[in-house]
């Protein structure tokens, strides 16, 4: 029999993108080939189903254009000109580069790296012993999640919620912040379950999305105006009747900082108020007050869709609350969820991973990710500390995916800088690397991880051998300490145990996680039924040391703020993911690609036609920071005033070698020092008038507040005034 006949079990793995579902998968493998993807139908959020994008792993991982050689550049940077080298050279080269550096000052060396696998080993596991044992800058890993992250642990101590399973029971479920369909399908399938039992589903997103057409109501509301929404819901339970008083009083916090100082505030807030702010109709507001308080059980889905502005930490600390007021958390279906990952909090053994320990009583200067291209345009001062002289860019791809893109972009192409990339592809930024490293993708090493929409633990097992020379990056980071002389125990680790360390003893079933591939977390049914926050008194917070009570702050760019600004530049664009990319993952795989046709950005045609914009015509999307051409999309989709460009597009797909970024703010949130990619002014014009282009799929109909067929709940409990 040859080999290529031979077919062996699958091999129990787990998708590792930056996605709350974390599925845990099953490959199938023919003859050292990984020939079929499929999602394992044990596991209970998975359910035997992977999307799109992850079903098409094995095109990925076979990509006839997978890096699997090292390379040494051979043109300007960014050209992505790169001849291959031997690993023995590659290592060599940057061991011999960072240990000069390092001899001057090893924080002018700089680690890049976020969620590209989000695995416990791959991503910050030997890499951060390597760098914490080097003694460079550390990164601020915030250009997510974390202004929402922070206000969930300000508000419930950690980033907990609900069970994502538990929507299935839910009667509403207010889907808020998030295209669920394209970035969160598990839990889709879940409110669909709930929704033919009944359930009524909200949409709360400026952006029509294809989740929002099959809600029963849309409220498409500004970008950033969520805080305000929030608090005219609070006025409405508080002046109809709709807080649940007992919960309140037992489980949120009270005195002059709590409660009754939130009740005070809300009370400014009648939905007029917010209506105005958010842009959309009173009366919807209302509905969605009553539906809160008088539907149960009633779950909110909250993304991190919403903490992309000025004030997102604030709309999420106010969201976070709505639960509390009505005492959703009382039944399995009711409360919220953002995040589960606080669940894994004491389960992980994040030093154990990463060996703080290593820095040896060093405390390096911390550089933050969202302005990556003022950090590496800054000369070296008191106030910065020194120039970044190197950078590791491992697990991201920051020259796409940062904002301010104009200013990133010349960062990268510095001639000074030495910058060594871990990657799959030849993203934007590995074009302008002086060293390439290939990497192992999941099919090819070991990993483990939690996740942040489920509370599994999860273990992928290699299904292949690494492809051509690819090496996996806790190995990478292993040969260059070697290299480097680091002689710590820690740096002889294997991935495999790795990934036994990366779990606290006793915490989950090691063994059912290696014989089954996934095992659950010791998680309460119905964690909040009766208070228990993870506060120090257990009671829910609205304020905290550093953290006022929460009230609406408006975007950094908009006219309440800076009318000038506004002038010039009308229109608000938010760049939310498409469906078929995962962030810039996935952009090069040609089905996918086909899929999102091309970089485009939906305008509403009221907005078109103010501006002589045909349908299918070239525009330039402009701001101070830049310009962006890309065909525009006549659509519903975009509600008036607010115009979508679908991300995260590679630069080099763009019509002049640039993307959305090349418009978004650097400037951070409120807390949390994320990103505001959604707070974000510009304007829109033909780009040379007159011309119409390729019309594209045709702008279905739409309103603000989309008609859908749901019965009202009984209201009895809600008074009139
Ligand atoms: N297919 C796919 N899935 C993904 C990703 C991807 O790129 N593609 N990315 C992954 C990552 S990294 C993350 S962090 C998560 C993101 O998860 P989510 O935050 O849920 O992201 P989206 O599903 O794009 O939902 C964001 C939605 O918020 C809307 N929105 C924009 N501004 C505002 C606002 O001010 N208020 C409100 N209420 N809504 C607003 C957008 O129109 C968009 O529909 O998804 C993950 N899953
Ligand atoms: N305009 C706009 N910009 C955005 C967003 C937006 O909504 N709008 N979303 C933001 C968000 S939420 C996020 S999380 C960031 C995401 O930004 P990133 O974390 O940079 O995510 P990706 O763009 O997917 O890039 C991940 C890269 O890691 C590589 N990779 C994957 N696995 C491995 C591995 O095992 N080893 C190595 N060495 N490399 C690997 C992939 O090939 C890919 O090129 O983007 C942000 N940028
Ligand atoms: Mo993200």
């Amino acid at each position: 029999m040859s080999a290529a006949a031979v077919a062996t079990a699958p091999v129990q793995g787990f998708c590792p993108h930056d996605c709350p579902d974390t599925c845990a998968w099953r490959v199938s493998v023919e003859g050292g080939r990984a020939v079929r993807m499929a999602g394992d139908p044990d596991h209970p959020t998975t359910q035997g189903a992977l999307c799109t994008k992850v079903s098409r792993y094995p095109e990925r991982t076979y990509h006839p254009e997978r890096v699997l050689t090292p390379l040494r550049r051979t043109g300007p940077k960014g050209a992505g000109r790169f001849e291959p080298i031997g690993w023995d050279e590659a290592l060599g080269l940057v061991a011999t580069k960072l240990r000069a550096i390092a001899a001057r000052d090893a924080q002018a060396i700089l680690p890049y790296s976020y969620a590209g696998t989000m695995g416990l080993v791959q991503g910050e596991g030997m890499a951060s012993r390597f760098f914490n044992r080097l003694g460079a800058s550390r990164l601020e890993r915030t250009i997510c999640s974390t202004a929402g992250g922070e206000a969930l642990t300000a508000t419930y101590g950690g980033k907990l919620g609900m069970h994502v399973q538990d929507f299935t029971a839910s009667r509403l479920v207010v889907i808020w912040g998030s295209h669920s369909i394209a970035s969160n399908l598990h839990f889709w399938t879940f409110a669909q379950q709930a929704k033919r039992a009944g359930a009524k589903l909200w949409a709360i997103d400026p952006r029509r999305t294809e989740t929002a057409d099959k809600c029963h109501r849309h409220l498409a509301l500004r970008p950033g105006s969520d805080g305000a929404l929030a608090l005219a819901l609070m006025h409405e339970l508080v002046v109809h009747g709709g807080v649940d008083e007992d919960y309140v009083a037992r489980h949120l916090q009270q005195g002059p900082d709590g409660w009754p100082a939130l009740r005070e505030r809300a009370l400014q807030w009648p939905p007029e108020r917010a209506a105005a702010v958010c842009g959309v109709p009173a009366d919807a507001i209302r509905e969605l007050a009553r539906d809160l308080a008088t539907t149960r059980p009633a779950g909110i889905r909250l993304n991190y869709g919403v903490q992309r502005n000025a004030g997102g930490g604030a709309a999420v600390r106010l969201i976070a609350l709505l639960p509390c007021l009505t005492g959703a958390w009382r039944e399995r279906g009711g409360g919220m969820l953002l995040s589960s990952s606080g669940w894994f909090a004491g389960a992980i053994d994040v030093d154990a991973l990463q060996r703080p320990d290593l820095l040896a009583g060093r405390s390096p200067r911390s550089v933050n990710m969202v302005s990556i291209g003022d950090a590496l345009l800054a000369e070296g001062s008191a106030a910065f500390g020194p120039r970044i002289e190197a950078l590791v860019v491992y697990d991201s791809n920051p020259v796409a995916v940062a904002p301010d893109g104009r200013r990133v972009a010349a960062g990268f192409a510095r001639e000074d800088l030495f910058t060594v990339v871990l990657e799959h592809f030849l993203t934007d930024t590995a074009d302008h690397a002086d060293i390439v490293l290939p990497a192992t993708t999941q099919l090819e090493h070991w990993d483990t991880q939690g996740a942040y929409g489920h509370t599994y633990a999860m273990l992928n097992r290699p299904a292949i051998a690494p492809l051509g020379q690819a090496r996996s990056n806790a190995r990478i980071f292993r040969d260059l300490a070697a290299r480097m002389g680091f002689d710590d125990p820690g740096f002889g680790d294997s991935d495999e145990a790795m990934v036994r360390q990366a779990w606290r003893p006793g915490r989950i079933d090691l063994d059912e996680l290696f014989a089954r591939g996934w095992t659950p977390l010791r998680v309460p049914p119905q964690p909040f039924a009766d208070g228990g926050f993870a506060t120090p008194d257990g009671r829910a917070r609205v304020s905290a040391p550093g953290y006022p009570v929460p009230d609406f702050v408006a975007n950094h760019e908009c006219a309440e703020r800076d009318p000038a600004l506004a002038a010039r530049f009308p229109l608000a664009m938010i760049s939310p993911p498409a469906r078929n990319f995962l962030n810039s993952t996935f952009v090069n795989v040609a089905s996918l690609r086909a899929a999102e046709r091309e970089p485009l950005v939906e305008i509403h045609p009221d907005d078109a036609a103010a501006r002589g914009i045909a349908d299918g015509a070239m525009v330039r999307i402009f701001n101070d920071r830049g310009v962006y051409r890309c065909r525009a999309e006549l659509s519903t989709r975009a509600r008036p005033g607010v115009v979508v460009a679908l991300g995260v597009w590679w630069r080099k797909f763009g019509r002049d070698g640039v993307n959305v970024n090349e418009l978004t703010s650097p400037r951070l949130t409120d807390i949390g020092r994320g990103p505001t990619f959604y707070d974000c002014l510009v304007e829109v014009e033909a780009d040379r008038p007159g011309e119409a282009g390729s019309a594209i799929a045709g702008a279905a109909a739409g309103s603000a507040v989309a008609e859908g067929g749901a019965r009202n709940p009984a209201a009895a409990a809600w008074r009139a005034v």
